[in-house]
């Protein structure tokens, strides 16, 4: 069984839970959910970041944080960013009139799954409400309706978002001023004033400028830099500068890890804040394995800078990416398909933060991303002591698994006494089936049976939570499923379901 890089295997960990788990050569991740079968054989970004003094973050749309959308968003990532949520058109799209739902979940949800929140944005010359552009307003009006737009937003969440992305793409190409709203009116004091403004609401918040293709050394970067040497040396609250790494296969800047760490040296942190790369579509194979190597080496530089807080990636997923939308042709530009299964880039990103796994090259034997799998489970007759039960597994990904695992927890006292057609053992309350050795493959589609007799006897209390549950358990290690319904007793009539895939 592949360890989880605390050295358990995630998909057993809540008490109720019952994940497959790989075993064998061929590791192959199956559990209740498409989710879980990266949990239970691959790699968690989260937990392999912060072992590496960072996060790994992405950003999600709102009205997606559901389902496996959002089993992923709160296991493999602890940093969100909202996509368009806390721009002020989504915020104030009338004049006094505010909608914070879409942002409130956004941080509800980083909350109840520990994640830190990367605010996004306060200034920016896009997606600003009609009422604001369409307005004529005087210096002094607009350098007010900045302000009071920062003390609002950054005190309505005053303590629960780590850095806020206070002034966005101010520059540009050539690493002039760009001409927007604010600069037109106010000059460059906008973006001091915007700063002041924001850590006055927070002070605790880390204060970041962000911009686009200043991944790299160049004009546009030395503009950004030079601007961060004179707010420093006036005193200006500036904390970090995110560098949003919108990038194209194949072209990651070779002086990015440079670049990165000459604005550390100004004394700043800085971050990866929308990492992507494009590719044109159908991705190949071929584009898929350079797509792993540039996502690794934009995790590289962030590993190699101390002062690189960590990477977000603009949406984990092909389907919520915004690539498709703008770029005629081009798309696969995020660490996971459409089908949310994660692609070789995922792994590139975990082998960057220290996974020694295997995954994501031709020729791998495992994990196979397009794996997943339904269990089923049936007390197939009962006594006053005893009962039997008949476990059902079926592959529902596209490739043959050879070798699994199912594991659960018993937490009411029930015994495994004897099983057939798998090896099913019993530790305390842990019970594990693994394969027999004429059974070991499962094709693709396919499934297997294997029973067990147990005993059982007494109170039957609902399962507790297991004690390394400390955190919010990500979605797919909550109890997939339920053991003899709400109290966990197996079932009362023979023939029951006793629970089901969540
Ligand atoms: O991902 C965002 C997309 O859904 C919006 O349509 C778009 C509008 O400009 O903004 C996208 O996010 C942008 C981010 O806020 C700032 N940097 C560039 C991102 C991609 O356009």
């Amino acid at each position: 069984m592949k360890p989880h890089p605390s050295g358990r295997p995630r998909g057993i960990r809540g008490a109720a839970a019952l994940g497959l788990a790989a075993a064998g050569a061929l590791l192959v991740g199956l559990a209740a959910t498409p989710s879980g079968a990266a949990d239970a054989a691959g790699p968690v970004l989260r937990d392999l970041a912060q072992a590496q003094g960072k996060y790994y973050g992405t950003a999600v749309t709102a009205s997606k944080l559901n389902g496996t959308y959002a089993d992923i968003a709160g296991s493999q990532f602890n940093s969100i960013t909202p996509g368009n949520e806390m721009k002020w058109e989504s915020v104030e799209p009338s004049r006094g009139t505010y909608n914070w739902s879409g942002a409130d979940a956004v941080v509800n949800f980083a909350q109840a799954h520990d994640m830190e929140v990367r605010g996004h944005t306060l200034v920016w010359h896009s997606q600003l409400p009609g009422w604001l552009t369409g307005g004529s307003w005087t210096a002094d009006q607009l350098r007010t309706l900045m302000t009071d737009h920062i003390t609002t937003e950054v005190g309505r969440y005053q303590g629960k978002i780590t850095h806020w992305d206070v002034v966005n793409e101010p520059f540009n190409e050539d690493g002039t001023f760009r001409q927007s709203l604010w600069y037109t009116k106010l000059g460059p004091s906008y973006i001091a004033d915007a700063l002041r403004a924001a850590r006055a609401a927070d002070p605790d918040a880390k204060l970041y400028l962000n911009d686009y293709n200043t991944d790299g050394t160049g004009a546009k970067s030395d503009g950004m830099y030079n601007l961060v040497k004179s707010l420093k040396a006036q005193g200006v609250p500036i904390d970090g500068v995110g560098f949003q790494g919108h990038l194209i296969l194949g072209q990651v800047p070779s002086t990015m890890k440079a670049n990165l760490q000459r604005f550390a040296d100004l004394g700043v942190d800085v971050a990866v804040t929308e990492l992507d790369i494009r590719m044109t579509l159908p991705a190949t194979d071929a584009e898929l394995a350079q797509q792993k190597a540039d996502y690794r080496a934009v995790t590289d530089a962030c590993v190699a800078v101390s002062r690189c807080r960590g990477v977000t990636v603009w949406g984990f997923t092909d389907s919520d990416s915004w690539i498709p939308d703008v770029f005629d042709g081009q798309g696969a530009a995020t660490p996971y398909d459409e089908g949310y299964r994660p692609k070789p880039a995922y792994y590139g990103i975990a082998e960057s933060l220290g996974w020694t796994g295997d995954g994501g090259d031709p020729g791998d034997p495992d994990p196979d991303p397009t794996t997943g799998c339904t269990v089923g489970y049936t007390v197939t007759s009962q006594w006053n002591t005893g009962f039997t039960a008949n476990v059902t597994v079926k592959n529902t990904g596209s490739s043959p698994v050879n070798g699994w695992q199912v594991a659960w927890a018993y937490p009411s006292g029930q015994r495994v006494t004897s099983g057939w057609n798998a090896t099913v053992t019993q530790s305390g309350a842990q019970v594990t089936a693994a394969n027999a050795p004429y059974n070991a493959t499962i094709g693709a589609g396919g499934s297997v049976s294997f029973g067990f007799n147990g005993t059982w006897s007494g109170a039957t209390p609902r399962p507790p939570r297991s004690p390394s549950t400390a955190r919010p358990a990500p979605r797919a290690e909550r109890p997939a499923v339920r053991l003899g319904g709400p109290d966990g007793t197996p079932p009362r009539r023979p023939g029951d379901r006793a629970w089901k895939s969540a």
